[in-house]
């Protein structure tokens, strides 16, 4: 029996993906949970798996096309019944529109995907082709859309808060207000000059976690905020840790990131202005009872922030063990989007890599994140001489609207004086 495997929904807040590759070709055996596709969305790129088996009769997507939740990837035959009914001609290659088939299936997606749209969104003109831009996907009157795009507001942004479904010039204006209100900026753009004036240049087209970063990244640094430098003394720390990697039966490696998720949880229950959100429209602050604390991945698509759940209800072992799978799923693309959702403070540790000291951008609407460079030998004036000590140099950066100097020098004291304390961990 031929059947469709469709785009399942993989996050709530996720309803369109870019396909970055197809992983499989016509006439493959495709196998239960073998991924298909490789997608980026707003939140993050993933291999989407097949939810069956079966022999793939047509692909009907290509690298670069957009698709929405419920859009057909492919089309197997399952072998078991009804297979006469479809005559099925084998591909012998995944080339798209070579096939008469295909462009019947790739046409039936096409205009399945633009009749669910045109009902959507009867205003909006879905071009007679696979959707190009998701901001065509936001329910908006031609006249809100000039509004929004002279005021250089991208659609996507503006919340819809009266639930009719569509967004109105007055969302636009409160949404404008309330990003003023914040003290967001919106990124400018600047012209550029032209660079090949100067010499050979090459143009590539920016990855979705690229973009997603530098929007992020120019929002969260338009937020008022300061960083507070210090030093702990974690020569015992690492003495302690080195004795407990050696006599640890499993194959799990205790880590300073781990040590400091375990202790950022503590010090986050003892100051918790700094498990916060601000809310300015509301003039209210969110106190969260929950510990979930994101840890800044290095992979070769950029930093992805996986969140680590519930981090005070897990020991240091259990951390680093999941830490170790999340940085690792992160970077083989199989980061989900709810494990990047939900972080309440970041640890970002460039200690691995080098470097005296750096000043961590808030990742907004968290209020604070860790900076950790790399520890290392100094001396250090103890009892009247000098004494070779290691010292891990940390950087907090926070959020000044909610959080003043002095709780900011006292929560990395605190946090310090855990680390160099290491039976407490
Ligand atoms: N100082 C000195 N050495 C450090 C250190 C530090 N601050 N942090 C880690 N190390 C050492 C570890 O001890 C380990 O050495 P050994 O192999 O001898 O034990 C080595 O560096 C590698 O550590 P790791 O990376 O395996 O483990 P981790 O848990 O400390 O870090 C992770 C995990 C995911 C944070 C890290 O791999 C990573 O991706 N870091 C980059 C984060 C990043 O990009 N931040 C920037 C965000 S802003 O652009």
């Amino acid at each position: 029996m031929i059947k469709e495997i469709k785009l399942p929904e993989v996050s709530e807040s996720i309803q369109v993906g870019t396909i970055v590759k197809v992983l499989v070709n016509t006439g493959d055996m495709l196998e239960e949970d073998q991924p298909m596709i490789e997608l980026e969305t707003e939140k993050a790129m993933f291999e989407v798996p097949s939810p069956e088996k079966g022999k793939i009769v047509a692909i009907l997507v290509k690298e670069g096309d957009k698709i929405e939740v419920g859009g057909v990837i492919l089309k197997i035959d399952d072998g078991l019944a009804d297979a006469v009914s479809v005559p099925v001609k084998e591909e012998k290659n995944n080339n798209i529109g070579k096939n008469n088939e295909e462009q019947i299936f790739l046409k039936k997606a096409q205009s399945e995907i633009i009749a669910k749209n045109t009902k959507l969104f009867e205003q909006v003109s879905i071009p007679a082709e696979v959707i190009k831009d998701d901001s065509t996907l936001v329910n908006a009157s031609p006249a809100v859309r000039k509004f929004a795009r002279e005021l250089g507001v991208d659609l996507k942004d503006v919340p819809e808060t009266d639930n009719d479904g569509r967004i109105t010039e007055k969302e636009v204006k409160n949404y404008v207000k309330s990003v003023f209100e914040t003290g967001g900026l919106r990124q400018v753009n600047v012209p550029l000059p032209d660079f090949s004036r100067w010499g050979e240049i090459r143009k590539v087209p920016m990855s979705k976690v690229r973009a997603i970063t530098a929007r992020s990244m120019s929002y969260s640094l338009s937020i008022p905020q300061v960083t507070q430098y210090d030093k702990a003394d974690i020569t015992e720390l690492e003495e302690f840790r080195k004795k407990q990697s050696a006599k640890s039966k499993s194959d799990v490696k205790v880590t300073v990131t781990s040590i400091l998720l375990r202790l950022i949880s503590s010090a986050l229950r003892q100051f918790p202005q700094f498990n916060a959100s601000i809310d300015m429209k509301n003039q209210e602050i969110i106190y969260k009872d929950y510990y979930n604390i994101g840890v800044a991945v290095d992979t070769d698509r950029g930093l992805l922030v996986p969140v680590v759940k519930d981090v005070d209800k897990k020991n240091v072992i259990e951390l680093s063990s999941e830490l170790t799978e999340l940085a690792e799923k992160a970077r083989n693309k199989k980061l989900m989007p709810d494990e990047m959702e939900g972080g309440n403070f970041t640890i970002s540790n460039l200690g691995g890599i080098g470097g005296t000291g750096f000043s961590p951008i808030v990742y907004s609407p968290q209020v604070a994140i860790l900076g950790v460079s790399r520890g290392s030998t100094e001396a250090v004036w103890i009892d009247e001489k000098f004494e070779p000590r290691l010292l891990l140099p940390l950087s907090l950066s926070y959020d000044h609207r909610l959080i003043d100097g002095a709780d900011a020098a006292r929560f990395l004291r605190w946090v310090c004086e855990a680390l160099e304390n290491p039976f407490l961990i």
